[in-house]
Order: C-alpha cells, then structure tokens, then sequence
C-alpha cells in the first residue's frame, strides 16, 4: 500500500479533516456526512412547513438564491433592509422551530472550531438552483457579533469565495462539499464572502441542488 492511498483511506474512515483557513475560520470537511439522512429527513420536515422564497433585496433585486429560515428568529430583507424577525412574513406566524439534529450538528461544529457553548437562536437555509450566486457581502446583521456563525452545505458542490475585512481585499476560492461544515468567527467574524455560480448536477440527496444551512446567534 503506498502511502499516499493509507493517507486516503484513514480520512475516509474518520471522514473529516480540518482547513484552517485563517485565524478564527476552519472548514470541517465530511463533517455532516455521517449525520445526512438525519439531517435531510429534518429539513423536509422544515419545508414542509414553510416555503422556499426569493426575498428582495433593500435595492430592489431579487435574490437568486431561495431562502427560508428556522429558529426563534429568520433573517429577512424587504425594500427596507435587513434584519431579523421572530415572524415569518409570509405568514404572520413563527418560523419553524429548529431541529434538534441541527441544533446538536451546530454546537458539535462550534466545540470542535474551538467556539464552545455556542447556543444558535436562527438558522438560515439557502437553497441554491444551478446559477444561483452569493454576492460578496458581510454578515453583520446580528447583535451576537461575539458568537460565530456555523455554516453546513449539502448537496451540490459550490465555490465560495473568502474575502478580507473589506470589501475591495483579494479573495480566495474554497471549494465546499457536501457535508462539508465551515465554523467562523473572532478575528474571522466580518470578512466578505459570497458563492459562485452554481454548476448544474445531480445529488443523491438534494437532487439539483445545493442546499447551505448558516447558524446564528441573532439576538
Ligand atoms: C452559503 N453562506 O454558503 C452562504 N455567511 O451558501 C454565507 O453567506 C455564510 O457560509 C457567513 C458565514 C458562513 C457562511
Ligand atoms: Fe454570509
């Protein structure tokens, strides 16, 4: 066996390995993957319950990327801005209560980004259709700037680009996978980011998809 290959095999068998990308963001790789049909099985139940929207940005775009939200409080944006609210606009009701495989994966994901007792009150599911895209931007809309933001992709790969703390900073691509899970916060909190285009494909899980939940502390 060369050793090239007995390195392959020992990642596959502890399926995740971790890139630091910079002082306070780590991308947990296969992180998700053993716990995916769990996890699945709980964001059908999710979706069931609330739909998928386009929102419109405060400068009148609509976003390419579908979004929805679960937790005590969802992120919204309207021709007034952003911000977070604990009632879906859509329905005058709460969003979906967050569940517990989430919010276990998140606080697992937290502990081993070295961000203990990280306690999310939002999460944020994007859902990304083949040219979907992220435009570079800082997530900066939530008063817990101290915790980090825990962010877990399923279903098609995508690109994401990982800017500096301003906006005209050079950035670098990171490819994320499937299960893949990127725990980012301290030092690392307001850098830009955004996602390339998405490429077509199929998942055995989200079909033509990519699916990004983001965990927060909102409030
Ligand atoms: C996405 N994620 O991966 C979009 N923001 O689909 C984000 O915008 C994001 O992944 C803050 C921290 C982690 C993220
Ligand atoms: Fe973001």
């Amino acid at each position: 066996m060369t050793p090239d290959l007995f390195e392959f095999e020992e990642r596959e068998q502890q399926q995740a390995w971790r890139e630091q990308l910079c002082p306070g963001a780590v991308v947990l790789h296969g992180f998700a993957v053993q716990d995916e049909a769990a996890v699945f099985a709980a964001l059908l139940g999710v979706t069931s319950e609330a739909p998928f929207r386009h929102l419109i940005t405060p400068g009148g775009f609509r976003m390419s990327v579908a979004m929805l939200n679960c937790g005590a409080y969802g992120w919204v944006s309207d021709r007034n801005g952003y911000r977070y609210d604990a009632i879906d606009p859509e329905s005058g009701k709460p969003w979906p209560r967050m569940p517990d495989v989430f919010l276990k994966l998140a606080r697992d994901a937290a502990a081993s980004g070295e961000f203990e007792g990280f306690e999310p009150d939002a999460c944020l599911i994007n859902r990304y259709e083949p040219g979907a895209r992220l435009s570079l931007h800082q997530d900066k809309d939530e008063r817990g700037l101290d915790a980090p933001i825990v962010s877990v992709s399923l279903g098609l790969p995508a690109v994401f680009l990982w800017g500096g703390l301003r906006r005209e900073d050079k950035s670098v691509r990171v490819p994320l996978m499937h299960g893949d899970v990127m725990v980012w916060g301290g030092p690392a909190r307001l850098r830009y980011h955004g996602v390339l285009p998405l490429k077509e494909g199929n998942h055995h899980l989200t079909g033509g998809y990519r699916i990004n939940l983001t965990f927060r502390k909102a409030t």
